[in-house]
């Protein structure tokens, strides 16, 4: 396939529209690992796209599951109507959820299911007679998606400030990063467990009868790879259960396999109350996402409802046929190739090779988890960002996905990563870094 000729009618999301579209870096192909360029070169795939293609691109049995499905059944509305693979698929993900978490709420993205989340704990703290709880605590550089509900707990400066005043009624805990006493971690920092205390800061200003729910990434990705410190998540679990507030697990970047287990509540050992995940659900074939609930909120929700209709949310696409097809044929996969446990075993060799690119130019911090690494650059003067950029361009010449958030670099590829595609991932990037002022 040749290039677009022309790139100006396309407003691109999250893209520095000028820049790109002078020097645009354009994908035709995908299979296994690997992109391919419009210029035919093959680009490793460190990022597994953004996040979300974690069983490898380009798979057979989720296009014959997608393909079967659009010829059988294409579409049927989700509500008061039903169609079997919807079910099918909420029975599998309450088998790999925690245990007690046996409902699920179906809908397109992460910033989807984090909205259901969201309305669903407000909803929830209404029917069990608690309505003056209504509100919502995100943390200080959190990533929960892009609407209005996502924006407003997520705590990343850029994705909030252009746009007014958002939700009203919600605060933020601190956030963990802390390089001072943590730089260089392996794994999960040492120190900072104690700031989960923060809630109860906020419980002081606020009191617990207004607190909805509580809502974290258990590892914050989009920020730029902040694994939790020991015992932080362990602790926040123990401050909201004492006040009776909710917990909320942001799970799109930490559900199917990124941390070597179905879920980073499983891999954490802490069960929130709502758990909300997307990408890998479906191996980014079709969008989808999921919101996950404890038995208690959807059998409260539907004992104490006012109306026939217990929770009036929903969305045309909730379920879509076409994307549990492709979920069920994902969890398919992940199953019969053992790819979560392939990623528990892949997490220590990303470990040591991250780790020895300790000393290498720009390089003051890295970070790592599961199969996810974070190279924190030294901005270059003022121009935050910039140095980030220019590397992750520079891979891309030198044929490698890399994750630019600001600064920092980040690493998740497909969760097939081999120990040979290890090595090239990050010799790759240090040659790149050696190259870049
Ligand atoms: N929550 C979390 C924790 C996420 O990481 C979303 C919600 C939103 O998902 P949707 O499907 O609405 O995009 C995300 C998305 C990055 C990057 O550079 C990460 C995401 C999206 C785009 C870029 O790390 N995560």
């Amino acid at each position: 396939m040749s290039k677009p000729n022309n790139l100006e009618s396309l407003w691109m999301p999250f893209t520095p529209n000028k820049t790109f579209k002078k020097d645009p870096r354009i994908i035709v192909k995908a299979k296994d690992m690997h992109f391919t360029s419009d210029d035919n070169r093959q680009i490793l795939d460190g990022t597994a796209g953004l996040w979300c293609v974690n069983a490898g691109h380009g798979r057979k049995k989720i296009q014959e599951a997608v393909t079967q499905q659009i010829e059988e059944l294409d579409y049927s509305p989700p509500f008061q109507f039903g169609h079997p693979k919807q079910f099918e698929l909420a029975n599998r993900l309450a088998e790999i959820f925690p245990e007690g978490m046996n409902h699920v709420f179906f809908s397109n993205s992460g910033s989807e299911a984090v909205d259901s989340a969201l309305k669903i704990a407000l909803a929830y703290q209404r029917a069990r007679g608690h309505a003056t709880k209504t509100r919502l605590i995100g943390r200080e550089r959190g990533y929960h998606g892009v609407g209005f509900g996502g924006i407003s707990v997520g705590g990343m400066v850029k994705n909030r400030m252009y746009f007014g005043s958002m939700l009203s009624g919600v605060d933020h805990l601190r956030h963990t990063h802390n390089p001072s006493v943590n730089a260089f971690s392996q794994g999960q920092p040492e120190h900072g467990a104690e700031l989960a205390d923060d809630l109860e800061r906020l419980v002081q200003l606020h009191d617990a009868s207004t607190i909805a729910a509580v809502i974290v990434e258990p590892i914050a990705g989009s920020t730029g790879v902040l694994p939790p410190p020991q015992g932080y998540l362990k602790r926040l679990r123990e401050i909201c259960t004492k006040h009776d507030i909710l917990l909320i697990f942001d799970e799109v970047i930490s559900a199917f396999g990124r941390l070597g287990k179905a879920t980073g509540s499983d891999y954490f050992g802490v069960t929130p109350d709502i758990i909300t995940c997307a990408k890998g659900l479906t191996n980014a074939t079709i969008p989808m996402g999921a919101t996950i609930v404890q038995d208690y909120i959807y059998e409260s929700m539907l004992e104490n409802a006012d109306a026939p209709i217990e929770l009036f949310h929903g969305y045309t696409y909730s379920g879509h046929p076409v994307a549990c097809a492709a979920a069920l044929a994902t969890l398919d996969i992940y199953k019969e190739e053992g790819l979560f446990e392939h990623a528990g075993e892949q997490a220590p060799k990303i470990e040591k090779a991250a780790h020895s690119l300790k000393g290498t130019k720009h390089i003051v911090d890295i970070r790592n988890l599961g199969v996810i690494a974070a190279l924190e650059l030294e901005p270059r003067g003022n121009a935050v960002g910039a140095r980030g950029f220019e590397v992750m361009k520079k891979a891309w010449d030198m044929g490698l996905m890399v994750r630019a958030n600001g600064d920092t670099l980040a690493f998740s590829p497909p969760l097939i990563v081999s120990d040979a595609q290890i090595d090239e991932m990050f010799t790759t990037v240090k040659s790149a870094l050696e190259q870049v002022d």
